[in-house]
């Protein structure tokens, strides 16, 4: 060979090379970050993470040693890479160091500063809670899914976030059809992702009671034993649900148990006889009518159990909030109904917890502390506000993952009309009602109804995409929300869902990529 065709060889080489080899990110506000953050600016290098990256936190801070490991442990799922961790001192030069640094006011509770230098990332934050966020935000800068061993690049620059609204969740329906504590842990996981914080679980309903209650031991038994549709249903042990309790915990997601009453409460009637007004125990219901049971609110044993359950169900909860349903109450008379809010919130209130109920609840004398979740009714909803209540904002026309997406959809409702991705995600809480403004909001909560969602995959389907619009009302500020943008990076966070196996809805408003 000549050496003119030498060259031209080594120089087609060369650019075949340069277009295979993946381009090292140097821009950090060109990441897809779900939610936005408050701020990202990017100084235009990178930092690589490679098998001798030690993540470090701050020595003694016992909580920030679980974020590490947790941070870590993504880190190796990702990479294949062996990534330390240790207690440091003082900060150090180079590696990834977690921080709780109590001075900066903008921060807030949960917020946190991420600093992405050449040679060291440090995440500071004034609570344990902030750096797992700022672990977070980290790990979007990152595939979900790299090539095993191979060293990570990720653009430096700084993000300093911190959310819009205190309380930022979900609540997962598993008295219509039973999900497993495995199935709970995912949920609590891709919870974790978005930076949700709440997982409010619906314990009971007519169709299936889903708490062991050790002195009543015929909840589970029998009220446990079916679901819609007629299947087997399900139940948590005790230990389960604290097993749960913890797992979420250690994400800073707070458990909300709820158990609806004086409605929505036909499988404990099945299961107790005294429960009911005449005294006859009713039959298991597998069906998917709603507002046609009620405890019978004069019986002095309907308050004994009551108690029994709260105070069982609070021993196991550290979370300041206990739900009591409250929802379609039908065929409970109005005062009976009133009688019965007022004298279960005494119990909650004695058992240490802070009351939830549905907007219905609002027709009570409600305690200080409670939250009223609307879901339906405005008079309802901002009445609780006049009588001191905050409210969570749950629209059923707008934030139930059990509406159907379009006319085509085959799973999930729709009597509150179509939630496509858009409209789940166009809506700002503190315009939605008028009368309830952001002082009065405690935050947003999307809830799943399973009356027709039977497994994982079905769930997901109906949580995915809309999830990840929820977290992002729930923590960044309107001003920086907006659909356009939005829908461009959740087209990116498409191959996330697919690194996660997670089984989603391809809406077609969004510019999914090839992957
Ligand atoms: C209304 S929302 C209900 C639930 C149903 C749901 C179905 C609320 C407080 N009550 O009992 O499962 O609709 O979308």
């Amino acid at each position: 060979m000549n050496n003119k065709i030498k060259w031209l060889f080594g120089i087609v080489a060369l650019l075949f090379l340069a277009a295979c080899t993946p381009k090292t990110p140097t821009d950090l506000t060109q990441t897809s970050f779900i939610p936005q953050p408050a701020s990202v600016t990017a100084t235009g290098d990178a930092y690589k993470v490679s098998a001798s990256t030690v993540i470090y936190f701050q020595a003694g801070v016992e909580g920030l040693e679980h974020t590490a490991v947790y941070l870590a442990g993504q880190l190796i799922e990702i990479s294949g890479l062996t990534i330390s961790v240790q207690a440091a001192e003082k900060v150090p030069s180079r590696g990834i160091y977690l921080e709780i640094t109590g001075n900066d006011v903008e921060l807030g509770n949960e917020g946190y500063e991420l600093n992405i230098g050449k040679k060291l990332v440090t995440i500071k934050a004034g609570s344990e809670a902030g750096c797992f966020y700022g672990a977070q935000t980290l790990l979007q800068t990152l595939p979900v899914k790299a090539a095993d061993g191979e060293a990570l690049t990720i653009a430096t620059g700084t993000a300093r976030d911190y959310p819009e609204y205190a309380y930022r969740g979900t609540m997962l329906d598993v008295a219509r059809h039973f999900f497993s504590v495995e199935d709970v842990k995912r949920v609590i996981d891709l919870l974790a992702v978005y930076k949700m914080n709440a997982l409010h679980l619906h314990l009971s309903d007519d169709q299936g009671w889903r708490i062991e209650i050790k002195s009543w031991p015929m909840l589970t038994e029998i009220g446990g034993s079916t679901e819609v549709g007629g299947g087997e249903g399900g139940f948590y042990t005790q230990e389960d649900y604290a097993e749960i309790v913890d797992y979420a915990q250690e994400r800073h997601i707070t458990i909300i148990p709820e158990i609806d009453m004086p409605g929505h409460t036909n499988a404990a009637l099945a299961s107790y006889a005294e429960l009911n007004c005449d005294g006859k125990a009713r039959k298991l219901y597998t069906g998917t009518d709603v507002g046609f049971s009620t405890l019978c609110t004069d019986k002095d044993i309907t308050y004994r159990f009551v108690e029994d359950v709260v105070s069982e169900i609070a021993a196991l909860t550290p979370g300041p909030w206990f739900h009591v349903g409250g929802d379609e109450s039908h065929v409970t008379a109005h005062d009976d109904y009133v009688y019965f809010v007022n004298r279960v919130q005494e119990i909650v209130v004695k058992y240490g917890k802070k009351i939830f109920g549905w907007d219905e609840i609002a027709n009570a004398n409600l305690v200080e502390g409670t939250t009223v979740q609307f879901w339906d009714d405005v008079e309802n909803t901002t009445m609780g506000v006049e009588k001191g209540a905050k409210v969570l904002m749950s629209p059923s026309a707008r934030a139930y993952l059990d509406m159907h997406y379009d006319s085509t959809s085959l799973l999930g409702l729709h009597w509150a009309g179509y939630i496509e991705v858009d409209h789940a995600y166009t809506w700002d809480p503190a315009t939605l009602v008028e009368g309830v403004t952001k002082e009065n909001i405690l935050g947003v909560e999307a809830p799943l109804w399973t009356e027709t969602i039977t497994d994982m995959d079905e769930l997901e389907y109906m949580v995915f995409p809309r999830l990840p619009g929820y977290a992002e009302i729930g923590w960044t500020a309107p001003a920086l929300r907006d659909w356009e943008t939005y829908k461009l990076r959740l087209a990116d966070h498409g191959k996330r869902f697919e690194d996660l196996n997670i089984d989603f809805y391809r809406s077609a408003l969004v510019p999914w990529g090839e992957y």
